[in-house]
Protein backbone atom coordinates (compact mmCIF):
# COMPACT_ATOMS: atom_id res chain seq x y z
CA UNK A 1 0.00 0.00 0.00
CA UNK A 2 1.25 3.15 -1.00
CA UNK A 3 0.58 6.07 1.86
CA UNK A 4 1.33 9.76 0.61
CA UNK A 5 2.72 11.18 4.12
CA UNK A 6 2.81 14.27 2.66
CA UNK A 7 -0.32 15.88 4.25
CA UNK A 8 0.09 18.57 6.17
CA UNK A 9 3.95 19.66 5.06
CA UNK A 10 3.75 23.02 5.62
CA UNK A 11 4.43 22.39 9.61
CA UNK A 12 6.34 20.34 9.01
CA UNK A 13 10.52 20.38 9.49
CA UNK A 14 12.57 21.59 7.13
CA UNK A 15 14.06 18.40 6.42
CA UNK A 16 10.23 16.95 5.75
CA UNK A 17 10.35 19.75 3.13
CA UNK A 18 13.54 18.64 1.28
CA UNK A 19 12.46 15.19 1.33
CA UNK A 20 9.03 15.55 -0.30
CA UNK A 21 10.93 17.63 -2.82
CA UNK A 22 13.46 15.28 -3.27
CA UNK A 23 12.50 13.14 -6.01
CA UNK A 24 13.22 10.04 -4.06
CA UNK A 25 16.30 11.42 -2.51
CA UNK A 26 17.70 12.47 -5.64
CA UNK A 27 17.25 16.43 -5.33
CA UNK A 28 20.45 18.45 -6.45
CA UNK A 29 22.54 16.00 -5.34
CA UNK A 30 23.99 14.82 -8.81
CA UNK A 31 24.67 18.74 -9.87
CA UNK A 32 26.37 19.88 -6.56
CA UNK A 33 28.56 17.01 -6.17
CA UNK A 34 30.02 17.57 -9.92
CA UNK A 35 31.10 20.82 -8.61
CA UNK A 36 34.46 21.36 -8.28
CA UNK A 37 35.40 21.34 -4.54
CA UNK A 38 34.75 24.65 -4.07
CA UNK A 39 34.58 27.26 -1.56
CA UNK A 40 31.88 26.57 0.81
CA UNK A 41 29.56 22.99 1.94
CA UNK A 42 27.07 21.91 0.07
CA UNK A 43 23.56 23.22 0.49
CA UNK A 44 20.88 22.51 3.56
CA UNK A 45 18.87 20.31 1.48
CA UNK A 46 22.11 18.50 -0.27
CA UNK A 47 23.54 18.08 3.14
CA UNK A 48 20.22 16.36 4.28
CA UNK A 49 19.58 14.03 1.42
CA UNK A 50 23.35 12.73 1.44
CA UNK A 51 22.88 11.51 4.95
CA UNK A 52 20.43 8.58 3.22
CA UNK A 53 23.10 7.81 0.93
CA UNK A 54 25.44 7.02 4.11
CA UNK A 55 27.55 10.32 4.10
CA UNK A 56 28.03 13.41 6.24
CA UNK A 57 29.58 16.55 5.40
CA UNK A 58 31.75 17.38 8.14
CA UNK A 59 34.61 19.89 8.28
CA UNK A 60 37.59 19.59 10.56
CA UNK A 61 36.82 21.37 14.09
CA UNK A 62 40.16 21.65 15.10
CA UNK A 63 41.04 24.02 12.34
CA UNK A 64 38.07 25.68 11.89
CA UNK A 65 38.98 28.72 14.45
CA UNK A 66 42.45 29.27 13.42
CA UNK A 67 41.09 29.09 9.25
CA UNK A 68 38.52 31.58 10.17
CA UNK A 69 40.59 34.00 11.76
CA UNK A 70 42.72 34.07 8.46
CA UNK A 71 39.64 34.08 6.17
CA UNK A 72 40.03 30.43 4.89
CA UNK A 73 36.77 28.78 4.41
CA UNK A 74 36.73 25.41 7.06
CA UNK A 75 38.39 22.42 6.17
CA UNK A 76 35.56 20.60 5.06
CA UNK A 77 35.23 16.41 3.69
CA UNK A 78 33.06 13.85 4.06
CA UNK A 79 32.39 10.63 7.18
CA UNK A 80 31.32 7.70 4.81
CA UNK A 81 29.44 5.01 6.53
CA UNK A 82 29.37 1.35 5.76
CA UNK A 83 25.98 -0.57 6.36
CA UNK A 84 26.97 -4.10 7.84
CA UNK A 85 24.53 -6.38 8.76
CA UNK A 86 25.36 -8.39 11.49
CA UNK A 87 28.84 -6.30 11.43
CA UNK A 88 29.51 -9.59 9.14
CA UNK A 89 32.24 -8.98 6.08
CA UNK A 90 34.25 -11.70 3.72
CA UNK A 91 37.92 -11.30 4.00
CA UNK A 92 37.83 -9.74 0.39
CA UNK A 93 35.32 -7.13 2.04
CA UNK A 94 37.56 -6.16 4.34
CA UNK A 95 40.18 -5.86 2.47
CA UNK A 96 38.56 -3.50 0.32
CA UNK A 97 37.83 -1.20 3.13
CA UNK A 98 40.93 -1.09 4.03
CA UNK A 99 42.28 -0.10 0.75
CA UNK A 100 39.54 2.45 0.72
CA UNK A 101 40.75 3.86 4.07
CA UNK A 102 44.07 4.55 2.35
CA UNK A 103 43.05 6.07 -1.31
CA UNK A 104 40.09 8.10 -0.65
CA UNK A 105 40.06 8.43 3.24
CA UNK A 106 42.58 9.02 6.47
CA UNK A 107 44.13 6.20 6.31
CA UNK A 108 42.10 4.82 9.24
CA UNK A 109 38.83 2.36 9.24
CA UNK A 110 36.51 3.19 12.33
CA UNK A 111 34.26 0.57 14.00
CA UNK A 112 31.21 1.41 15.27
CA UNK A 113 28.68 0.74 18.19
CA UNK A 114 26.54 0.02 15.32
CA UNK A 115 28.50 -3.05 14.01
CA UNK A 116 29.34 -0.42 10.93
CA UNK A 117 32.61 0.77 9.92
CA UNK A 118 33.29 4.59 8.93
CA UNK A 119 35.70 6.68 6.69
CA UNK A 120 36.17 10.00 7.55
CA UNK A 121 37.81 13.30 5.78
CA UNK A 122 36.99 11.99 2.53
CA UNK A 123 36.87 14.74 -0.12
CA UNK A 124 33.88 15.58 -2.02
CA UNK A 125 36.13 15.21 -5.36
CA UNK A 126 36.52 11.33 -4.06
CA UNK A 127 33.48 10.86 -2.77
CA UNK A 128 31.57 9.23 -5.46
CA UNK A 129 34.32 6.96 -5.87
CA UNK A 130 34.85 5.84 -2.63
CA UNK A 131 30.70 5.38 -2.50
CA UNK A 132 31.47 3.49 -5.68
CA UNK A 133 34.28 0.88 -4.15
CA UNK A 134 32.20 0.08 -1.57
CA UNK A 135 29.41 -1.17 -3.74
CA UNK A 136 31.85 -2.68 -5.56
CA UNK A 137 32.47 -4.57 -2.40
CA UNK A 138 28.82 -6.24 -2.39
CA UNK A 139 28.33 -3.79 0.36
CA UNK A 140 26.42 -0.51 0.58
CA UNK A 141 26.45 2.60 2.21
CA UNK A 142 22.82 2.94 1.47
CA UNK A 143 20.53 3.80 4.50
CA UNK A 144 23.59 3.66 6.58
CA UNK A 145 22.54 7.13 8.01
CA UNK A 146 18.93 9.30 7.57
CA UNK A 147 15.46 8.65 8.22
CA UNK A 148 15.09 5.06 7.25
CA UNK A 149 15.90 2.05 9.09
CA UNK A 150 19.62 1.59 9.88
CA UNK A 151 21.90 -1.20 9.83
CA UNK A 152 20.30 -3.98 11.61
CA UNK A 153 22.36 -5.23 14.55
CA UNK A 154 22.72 -8.63 16.13
CA UNK A 155 24.98 -11.01 18.30
CA UNK A 156 28.18 -11.42 16.96
CA UNK A 157 29.37 -14.43 17.78
CA UNK A 158 29.89 -16.53 15.07
CA UNK A 159 28.33 -19.70 17.45
CA UNK A 160 27.73 -22.56 14.94
CA UNK A 161 24.19 -23.42 16.56
CA UNK A 162 20.70 -23.07 15.16
CA UNK A 163 20.22 -19.71 17.18
CA UNK A 164 22.88 -17.92 16.03
CA UNK A 165 22.10 -19.23 12.36
CA UNK A 166 18.28 -18.03 12.29
CA UNK A 167 20.00 -14.99 14.44
CA UNK A 168 22.21 -14.04 11.40
CA UNK A 169 19.76 -14.95 8.67
CA UNK A 170 16.47 -12.93 10.10
CA UNK A 171 19.33 -9.63 10.83
CA UNK A 172 20.61 -9.46 7.39
CA UNK A 173 17.00 -10.58 5.66
CA UNK A 174 15.47 -6.97 7.83
CA UNK A 175 18.25 -5.33 6.77
CA UNK A 176 17.94 -6.06 2.68
CA UNK A 177 14.14 -6.22 2.89
CA UNK A 178 13.96 -2.28 4.70
CA UNK A 179 15.95 -1.17 2.37
CA UNK A 180 14.71 2.12 0.06
CA UNK A 181 13.42 1.51 -3.17
CA UNK A 182 14.72 4.83 -4.95
CA UNK A 183 17.50 4.37 -7.57
CA UNK A 184 18.82 7.59 -6.69
CA UNK A 185 21.57 6.01 -5.05
CA UNK A 186 22.47 4.28 -8.10
CA UNK A 187 22.47 6.96 -10.76
CA UNK A 188 24.23 9.58 -8.67
CA UNK A 189 26.86 7.00 -7.07
CA UNK A 190 27.22 3.67 -9.35
CA UNK A 191 26.40 5.38 -13.04
CA UNK A 192 22.88 4.19 -13.56
CA UNK A 193 20.82 5.32 -15.93
CA UNK A 194 18.09 7.86 -14.60
CA UNK A 195 14.82 6.15 -14.52
CA UNK A 196 12.51 8.24 -16.41
CA UNK A 197 9.78 8.09 -13.94
CA UNK A 198 11.02 7.55 -10.44
CA UNK A 199 9.34 4.53 -8.75
CA UNK A 200 7.76 5.19 -5.45
CA UNK A 201 8.64 3.95 -2.05
CA UNK A 202 5.98 1.58 -1.04
CA UNK A 203 6.70 0.97 2.67
CA UNK A 204 8.17 4.68 3.75
CA UNK A 205 6.29 7.10 0.96
CA UNK A 206 7.20 10.41 -0.13
CA UNK A 207 8.65 11.49 2.90
CA UNK A 208 10.46 8.39 4.16
CA UNK A 209 10.42 8.23 7.88
CA UNK A 210 9.99 11.05 10.42
CA UNK A 211 13.38 10.18 11.95
CA UNK A 212 16.17 7.05 11.60
CA UNK A 213 14.82 3.71 13.12
CA UNK A 214 16.99 1.05 14.60
CA UNK A 215 16.41 -2.65 15.02
CA UNK A 216 18.34 -5.37 16.91
CA UNK A 217 17.77 -8.89 17.28
CA UNK A 218 19.16 -10.59 20.35
CA UNK A 219 19.22 -14.17 22.07
CA UNK A 220 18.41 -13.04 25.82
CA UNK A 221 21.91 -14.82 27.00
CA UNK A 222 23.72 -12.07 24.61
CA UNK A 223 22.23 -8.55 24.64
CA UNK A 224 26.30 -7.32 23.37
CA UNK A 225 23.91 -5.83 20.79
CA UNK A 226 21.64 -3.22 23.74
CA UNK A 227 18.22 -4.15 22.25
CA UNK A 228 16.11 -2.21 24.38
CA UNK A 229 18.03 1.39 22.61
CA UNK A 230 16.61 0.00 19.75
CA UNK A 231 13.35 1.61 18.07
CA UNK A 232 12.47 -1.87 17.28
CA UNK A 233 14.18 -4.85 18.61
CA UNK A 234 13.27 -8.86 18.96
CA UNK A 235 14.42 -11.07 21.72
CA UNK A 236 14.50 -14.84 21.10
CA UNK A 237 11.89 -16.79 23.28
CA UNK A 238 10.86 -20.46 22.93
CA UNK A 239 7.75 -19.49 21.52
CA UNK A 240 9.53 -17.55 18.81
CA UNK A 241 10.32 -13.57 19.47
CA UNK A 242 9.51 -10.93 21.87
CA UNK A 243 8.78 -7.52 20.27
CA UNK A 244 10.02 -4.64 22.14
CA UNK A 245 9.36 -0.96 20.50
CA UNK A 246 10.22 2.78 21.58
CA UNK A 247 14.09 2.40 22.87
CA UNK A 248 16.23 5.30 21.50
CA UNK A 249 19.53 6.91 23.63
CA UNK A 250 19.36 10.72 22.47
CA UNK A 251 18.62 14.06 24.70
CA UNK A 252 19.88 17.49 24.68
CA UNK A 253 20.95 18.78 28.19
CA UNK A 254 18.09 20.76 30.40
CA UNK A 255 15.71 19.60 27.80
CA UNK A 256 13.10 17.49 30.12
CA UNK A 257 11.14 17.03 26.98
CA UNK A 258 13.78 15.00 25.27
CA UNK A 259 15.16 11.49 26.98
CA UNK A 260 16.74 8.09 26.47
CA UNK A 261 14.17 5.54 27.05
CA UNK A 262 14.54 1.68 27.15
CA UNK A 263 12.03 -0.46 25.16
CA UNK A 264 8.87 -1.99 26.50
CA UNK A 265 8.01 -5.23 25.36
CA UNK A 266 4.92 -4.99 23.48
CA UNK A 267 4.08 -8.59 21.74
CA UNK A 268 5.13 -11.88 21.63
CA UNK A 269 4.92 -13.42 17.75
CA UNK A 270 6.03 -16.44 16.52
CA UNK A 271 9.04 -17.58 14.87
CA UNK A 272 8.33 -16.67 11.37
CA UNK A 273 6.76 -13.44 11.58
CA UNK A 274 9.43 -10.74 11.89
CA UNK A 275 9.47 -9.09 8.58
CA UNK A 276 5.77 -8.55 8.48
CA UNK A 277 5.65 -7.43 11.87
CA UNK A 278 9.18 -5.25 11.68
CA UNK A 279 7.30 -3.30 8.44
CA UNK A 280 4.09 -2.67 10.66
CA UNK A 281 5.89 -1.04 13.29
CA UNK A 282 7.94 1.06 10.57
CA UNK A 283 4.69 1.89 9.86
CA UNK A 284 3.64 2.82 12.90
CA UNK A 285 6.65 5.16 13.07
CA UNK A 286 6.00 6.89 9.83
CA UNK A 287 2.23 7.34 10.20
CA UNK A 288 2.35 8.05 14.26
CA UNK A 289 5.49 10.15 14.70
CA UNK A 290 5.83 13.92 15.31
CA UNK A 291 7.05 15.19 11.47
CA UNK A 292 6.91 18.83 13.39
CA UNK A 293 10.11 18.19 15.74
CA UNK A 294 13.18 16.22 14.90
CA UNK A 295 13.77 16.78 18.60
CA UNK A 296 10.68 14.80 19.35
CA UNK A 297 10.16 12.55 16.31
CA UNK A 298 11.79 8.92 17.48
CA UNK A 299 8.87 6.17 17.78
CA UNK A 300 10.25 6.14 21.54
CA UNK A 301 8.43 9.43 22.54
CA UNK A 302 4.37 8.03 20.58
CA UNK A 303 5.21 4.74 23.33
CA UNK A 304 5.89 7.01 25.64
CA UNK A 305 2.96 9.20 25.34
CA UNK A 306 0.40 6.52 24.17
CA UNK A 307 1.92 3.37 26.11
CA UNK A 308 1.90 -0.22 24.90
CA UNK A 309 -1.75 -1.45 24.14
CA UNK A 310 -2.32 1.41 21.89
CA UNK A 311 1.08 0.33 20.31
CA UNK A 312 -0.29 -3.28 20.33
CA UNK A 313 -3.92 -2.29 19.09
CA UNK A 314 -2.27 0.05 16.11
CA UNK A 315 -0.04 -3.24 15.24
CA UNK A 316 -2.75 -5.65 15.50
CA UNK A 317 -5.28 -3.11 12.97
CA UNK A 318 -2.33 -3.22 10.81
CA UNK A 319 -1.55 -6.98 10.66
CA UNK A 320 -5.57 -8.12 10.55
CA UNK A 321 -4.69 -9.94 13.95
CA UNK A 322 -4.52 -9.87 17.35
CA UNK A 323 -1.39 -9.99 19.02
CA UNK A 324 -0.44 -11.59 21.55
CA UNK A 325 0.72 -9.46 24.53
CA UNK A 326 4.68 -9.91 25.63
CA UNK A 327 5.33 -11.64 28.50
CA UNK A 328 7.84 -9.86 31.02
CA UNK A 329 11.54 -10.01 29.29
CA UNK A 330 13.51 -12.54 30.59
CA UNK A 331 17.34 -11.79 32.04
CA UNK A 332 19.44 -10.21 29.86
CA UNK A 333 23.52 -11.23 30.25
CA UNK A 334 26.59 -10.09 27.73
CA UNK A 335 29.14 -12.84 27.26
CA UNK A 336 32.85 -12.11 26.61
CA UNK A 337 33.47 -12.27 22.86
CA UNK A 338 36.85 -11.39 23.11
CA UNK A 339 40.16 -14.15 23.52
CA UNK A 340 40.19 -17.45 21.56
CA UNK A 341 36.95 -19.11 21.62
CA UNK A 342 35.47 -22.30 19.94
CA UNK A 343 33.14 -21.88 17.52
CA UNK A 344 31.42 -25.28 17.81
CA UNK A 345 32.07 -26.65 14.43
CA UNK A 346 35.84 -27.12 14.81
CA UNK A 347 36.49 -23.91 13.39
CA UNK A 348 37.94 -20.61 16.51
CA UNK A 349 37.60 -17.36 16.31
CA UNK A 350 39.46 -14.40 17.70
CA UNK A 351 38.02 -11.40 19.67
CA UNK A 352 40.44 -8.43 19.57
CA UNK A 353 39.84 -5.92 21.95
CA UNK A 354 40.08 -2.51 19.53
CA UNK A 355 40.29 1.00 21.73
CA UNK A 356 36.99 2.74 20.08
CA UNK A 357 37.29 0.69 17.32
CA UNK A 358 40.01 2.54 15.77
CA UNK A 359 42.00 0.23 13.10
CA UNK A 360 44.91 2.58 12.21
CA UNK A 361 48.46 2.23 11.71
CA UNK A 362 50.33 -1.51 13.13
CA UNK A 363 46.93 -2.72 13.66
CA UNK A 364 45.56 -2.34 10.64
CA UNK A 365 48.93 -4.03 9.44
CA UNK A 366 48.26 -7.08 11.15
CA UNK A 367 44.25 -6.84 10.51
CA UNK A 368 45.12 -7.43 6.81
CA UNK A 369 47.76 -9.94 7.08
CA UNK A 370 45.30 -12.28 9.60
CA UNK A 371 42.58 -11.95 7.05
CA UNK A 372 44.53 -12.05 3.56
CA UNK A 373 46.64 -15.19 5.41
CA UNK A 374 44.34 -17.31 7.38
CA UNK A 375 41.27 -16.79 5.39
CA UNK A 376 39.55 -15.10 8.98
CA UNK A 377 36.60 -13.41 8.18
CA UNK A 378 35.79 -10.19 10.19
CA UNK A 379 32.87 -9.48 12.42
CA UNK A 380 32.40 -6.38 13.74
CA UNK A 381 30.95 -5.74 17.10
CA UNK A 382 28.23 -4.11 19.34
CA UNK A 383 31.25 -2.73 21.05
CA UNK A 384 33.39 -1.24 18.66
CA UNK A 385 35.60 -4.28 18.46
CA UNK A 386 36.81 -7.13 15.87
CA UNK A 387 36.13 -10.66 16.03
CA UNK A 388 38.47 -12.75 13.49
CA UNK A 389 36.44 -15.74 13.08
CA UNK A 390 36.57 -19.44 11.22
CA UNK A 391 40.20 -19.91 12.36
CA UNK A 392 41.60 -23.24 11.74
CA UNK A 393 43.11 -24.24 14.98
CA UNK A 394 46.69 -25.25 13.17
CA UNK A 395 46.63 -21.37 12.59
CA UNK A 396 45.92 -20.41 15.92
CA UNK A 397 49.85 -20.44 17.01
CA UNK A 398 50.69 -18.17 13.99
CA UNK A 399 48.22 -16.00 13.94
CA UNK A 400 48.89 -15.52 17.76
CA UNK A 401 52.72 -14.69 16.65
CA UNK A 402 51.21 -12.30 13.89
CA UNK A 403 49.51 -10.41 16.22
CA UNK A 404 52.32 -9.88 18.70
CA UNK A 405 54.68 -9.19 15.74
CA UNK A 406 52.81 -5.97 14.93
CA UNK A 407 52.46 -5.18 19.14
CA UNK A 408 48.20 -6.12 19.01
CA UNK A 409 47.50 -6.38 22.54
CA UNK A 410 45.61 -9.82 23.43
CA UNK A 411 42.23 -9.07 24.66
CA UNK A 412 43.41 -10.19 28.28
CA UNK A 413 45.97 -7.58 28.75
CA UNK A 414 43.33 -5.13 29.29
CA UNK A 415 41.58 -4.46 31.84
CA UNK A 416 37.70 -5.54 32.35
CA UNK A 417 36.34 -1.91 32.65
CA UNK A 418 39.06 -1.29 29.15
CA UNK A 419 37.30 -4.11 27.38
CA UNK A 420 33.74 -3.06 27.62
CA UNK A 421 34.15 0.78 27.35
CA UNK A 422 32.71 2.28 24.21
CA UNK A 423 33.24 5.80 23.46
CA UNK A 424 31.97 7.87 20.23
CA UNK A 425 34.02 9.53 17.61
CA UNK A 426 33.14 13.34 18.86
CA UNK A 427 36.01 15.72 17.97
CA UNK A 428 37.05 16.68 15.44
CA UNK A 429 35.18 15.68 12.80
CA UNK A 430 31.37 15.33 14.45
CA UNK A 431 29.92 18.38 14.49
CA UNK A 432 27.41 17.84 17.08
CA UNK A 433 30.39 17.48 19.76
CA UNK A 434 30.56 19.79 22.82
CA UNK A 435 33.48 17.72 24.26
CA UNK A 436 36.01 15.36 23.49
CA UNK A 437 34.70 11.38 22.89
CA UNK A 438 37.51 8.94 21.29
CA UNK A 439 40.60 11.36 22.17
CA UNK A 440 40.31 11.43 26.03
CA UNK A 441 39.35 7.76 26.26
CA UNK A 442 42.86 7.08 27.27
CA UNK A 443 42.44 9.63 30.22
CA UNK A 444 38.67 8.58 30.97
CA UNK A 445 39.88 4.95 31.74
CA UNK A 446 42.83 5.74 33.01
CA UNK A 447 41.38 7.68 36.11
CA UNK A 448 38.45 5.07 36.18
CA UNK A 449 40.82 2.06 36.29
CA UNK A 450 42.63 4.45 39.45
CA UNK A 451 39.88 4.40 41.46
CA UNK A 452 38.62 0.91 41.31
CA UNK A 453 42.10 -0.22 41.57
CA UNK A 454 42.60 1.36 44.82
CA UNK A 455 39.92 -0.68 46.31
CA UNK A 456 41.17 -4.24 44.26
CA UNK A 457 37.84 -4.34 42.31
CA UNK A 458 39.85 -4.28 38.97
CA UNK A 459 38.76 -7.78 37.61
CA UNK A 460 35.33 -6.66 38.07
CA UNK A 461 32.79 -5.97 34.48
CA UNK A 462 31.99 -2.41 35.03
CA UNK A 463 30.44 -0.71 31.46
CA UNK A 464 31.95 3.29 30.79
CA UNK A 465 30.72 4.99 27.93
CA UNK A 466 31.96 7.99 26.85
CA UNK A 467 30.33 10.93 24.27
CA UNK A 468 31.13 13.87 23.68
CA UNK A 469 27.63 14.97 23.68
CA UNK A 470 24.14 14.12 24.91
CA UNK A 471 23.09 12.53 21.55
CA UNK A 472 24.31 8.87 23.04
CA UNK A 473 25.87 7.20 20.29
CA UNK A 474 27.66 5.21 22.45
CA UNK A 475 24.63 4.35 24.31
CA UNK A 476 25.99 6.14 27.42
CA UNK A 477 22.46 5.78 29.56
CA UNK A 478 22.59 2.43 29.75
CA UNK A 479 25.80 1.75 30.80
CA UNK A 480 26.97 1.29 34.69
CA UNK A 481 28.72 4.92 34.13
CA UNK A 482 28.11 6.93 31.73
CA UNK A 483 29.81 10.06 31.10
CA UNK A 484 28.01 12.50 28.86
CA UNK A 485 29.81 15.72 27.40
CA UNK A 486 28.28 19.08 28.68
CA UNK A 487 30.62 21.91 27.08
CA UNK A 488 34.62 22.13 26.22
CA UNK A 489 36.40 19.90 29.05
CA UNK A 490 33.28 18.67 31.37
CA UNK A 491 31.02 16.41 31.25
CA UNK A 492 27.85 15.13 32.80
CA UNK A 493 28.63 11.49 34.93
CA UNK A 494 25.72 8.80 34.81
CA UNK A 495 25.53 5.77 37.22
CA UNK A 496 23.09 3.18 37.86
CA UNK A 497 22.17 1.37 34.39
CA UNK A 498 23.29 -2.17 34.42
CA UNK A 499 26.38 -4.41 32.87
CA UNK A 500 23.19 -5.94 30.52
CA UNK A 501 22.06 -2.99 29.14
CA UNK A 502 18.25 -3.18 30.66
CA UNK A 503 17.88 -0.22 33.27
CA UNK A 504 18.72 3.50 32.49
CA UNK A 505 21.40 5.03 34.50
CA UNK A 506 20.74 8.37 36.54
CA UNK A 507 22.88 11.89 36.89
CA UNK A 508 25.15 11.64 39.98
CA UNK A 509 27.08 15.26 38.91
CA UNK A 510 26.80 18.22 36.15
CA UNK A 511 29.51 20.08 34.57
CA UNK A 512 32.60 17.58 36.02
CA UNK A 513 36.01 18.43 34.88
CA UNK A 514 37.41 16.05 32.44
CA UNK A 515 40.30 15.25 35.27
CA UNK A 516 37.63 15.11 37.97
CA UNK A 517 36.24 12.50 36.73
CA UNK A 518 38.01 10.22 39.07
CA UNK A 519 37.59 11.78 41.89
CA UNK A 520 33.98 12.59 40.91
CA UNK A 521 33.19 8.91 41.36
CA UNK A 522 35.85 8.00 43.76
CA UNK A 523 33.31 8.08 47.21
CA UNK A 524 30.78 6.03 44.99
CA UNK A 525 33.47 3.53 44.03
CA UNK A 526 34.62 3.43 47.63
CA UNK A 527 31.33 2.81 49.05
CA UNK A 528 30.54 -0.10 46.73
CA UNK A 529 33.60 -1.75 48.12
CA UNK A 530 32.46 -1.36 51.40
CA UNK A 531 28.89 -2.06 50.91
CA UNK A 532 28.15 -4.02 47.98
CA UNK A 533 25.92 -7.51 48.16
CA UNK A 534 27.87 -10.82 47.33
CA UNK A 535 28.34 -10.15 43.66
CA UNK A 536 26.63 -7.15 43.15
CA UNK A 537 27.31 -4.89 40.01
CA UNK A 538 28.31 -0.92 40.17
CA UNK A 539 25.37 0.15 38.86
CA UNK A 540 23.34 -2.02 40.50
CA UNK A 541 24.63 -1.04 43.94
CA UNK A 542 24.30 2.46 42.52
CA UNK A 543 20.32 2.05 41.56
CA UNK A 544 20.16 0.36 44.87
CA UNK A 545 21.25 3.23 46.85
CA UNK A 546 19.71 5.98 44.53
CA UNK A 547 20.90 9.39 43.24
CA UNK A 548 20.19 10.87 46.94
CA UNK A 549 22.09 8.61 48.92
CA UNK A 550 24.80 8.56 46.56
CA UNK A 551 25.34 12.32 46.18
CA UNK A 552 25.26 13.13 49.56
CA UNK A 553 28.67 10.51 50.16
CA UNK A 554 31.55 12.92 51.45
CA UNK A 555 33.92 13.45 48.79
CA UNK A 556 37.24 11.66 48.63
CA UNK A 557 39.99 13.22 50.93
FE1 LIG B 1 25.20 8.56 16.37
C1 LIG B 1 24.42 11.60 15.15
C2 LIG B 1 28.32 8.81 15.20
C3 LIG B 1 25.63 5.24 16.93
C4 LIG B 1 22.47 8.56 18.42
N1 LIG B 1 26.18 9.94 15.28
C5 LIG B 1 25.66 11.13 14.84
C6 LIG B 1 26.64 11.84 13.90
C7 LIG B 1 26.31 11.46 12.50
C8 LIG B 1 26.76 13.37 14.09
C9 LIG B 1 25.88 14.28 13.29
O1 LIG B 1 24.64 14.14 13.31
O2 LIG B 1 26.43 15.20 12.67
C10 LIG B 1 27.98 11.20 14.40
C11 LIG B 1 29.12 11.15 13.39
C12 LIG B 1 30.43 11.37 14.09
C13 LIG B 1 31.61 11.20 13.21
O3 LIG B 1 32.34 12.19 12.99
O4 LIG B 1 31.87 10.08 12.76
C14 LIG B 1 27.49 9.89 14.97
N2 LIG B 1 26.66 7.24 16.00
C15 LIG B 1 27.92 7.56 15.61
C16 LIG B 1 28.84 6.37 15.70
C17 LIG B 1 29.93 6.34 14.64
C18 LIG B 1 29.44 6.37 17.12
C19 LIG B 1 30.66 5.51 17.33
O5 LIG B 1 31.63 6.11 17.83
O6 LIG B 1 30.65 4.33 17.07
C20 LIG B 1 27.81 5.23 15.62
C21 LIG B 1 27.51 4.80 14.22
C22 LIG B 1 26.59 3.61 14.20
C23 LIG B 1 26.34 3.02 12.85
O7 LIG B 1 27.23 2.35 12.30
O8 LIG B 1 25.21 3.15 12.36
C24 LIG B 1 26.59 5.92 16.22
N3 LIG B 1 24.18 7.13 17.41
C25 LIG B 1 24.59 5.85 17.61
C26 LIG B 1 23.82 5.24 18.66
C27 LIG B 1 24.01 3.84 19.22
C28 LIG B 1 23.10 2.85 18.59
O9 LIG B 1 22.44 3.13 17.60
O10 LIG B 1 23.04 1.73 19.13
C29 LIG B 1 22.92 6.20 19.09
C30 LIG B 1 21.92 6.05 20.27
C31 LIG B 1 20.71 5.25 19.92
C32 LIG B 1 19.66 6.12 19.32
O11 LIG B 1 19.67 6.31 18.12
O12 LIG B 1 18.82 6.63 20.08
C33 LIG B 1 23.15 7.38 18.29
N4 LIG B 1 23.67 9.84 16.68
C34 LIG B 1 22.69 9.69 17.62
C35 LIG B 1 21.88 10.88 17.65
C36 LIG B 1 20.66 11.15 18.58
C37 LIG B 1 19.41 10.66 17.99
C38 LIG B 1 18.21 11.09 18.77
O13 LIG B 1 17.19 10.40 18.72
O14 LIG B 1 18.24 12.13 19.42
C39 LIG B 1 22.45 11.77 16.69
C40 LIG B 1 21.96 13.19 16.33
C41 LIG B 1 20.79 13.20 15.42
O15 LIG B 1 20.33 12.19 14.92
O16 LIG B 1 20.29 14.31 15.21
C42 LIG B 1 23.58 11.09 16.12
FE1 LIG C 1 29.00 13.14 17.97
FE2 LIG C 1 27.51 13.31 20.12
FE3 LIG C 1 27.43 11.10 18.65
FE4 LIG C 1 29.55 11.63 20.07
S1 LIG C 1 27.51 11.24 20.90
S2 LIG C 1 29.57 11.00 17.91
S3 LIG C 1 29.68 13.82 20.01
S4 LIG C 1 26.77 13.09 18.00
Amino acid sequence: MYISNTVNIMSHSAAERIKAESAGLRGTLAAELSTPEARGGLSEAAYTLLKFHGTYEQFDRDTATERKQVGEDKDWSFMVRVRIPAGRLTGAQWLALDALAETHADGTLRLTSRQGVQFHTIKRGNLQAAIAEVDAALLTTLAACGDVVRNVMTTPAPRADAVHARLRAETQRLSAALLPRSRAHHEIFLGEEPAVVPGEEPLYGSTYLPRKFKIAMVHPDDNSADVLANDLGFVWHDEGWIVTIGGGMGMTHNKPATFPRIADAVALIGRDEVLEVAEAVVRLARDHADRTDRKHARLKYVLAERGVEWARAVLAADLGRTLRPAPPLPRMSIPDHMGWHDQGDGRLWLGLHIPSGRVAGPLRVALRDAIARFGAYPIVTPGQDLLLADVAPADQPALNALMAAHDVRPAASYTPVARYMLACVALPTCGQSLAEGERVRPDVLAQVEAELARHGLLDERVSLRLTGCPNGCARPYQGDIGVVGRAPGLYTLFVGGDFAGTRLNFPLADKVPLEAIGATLAPVIAAWAAGRASGEGFGDFCARLGADALRALPLAA
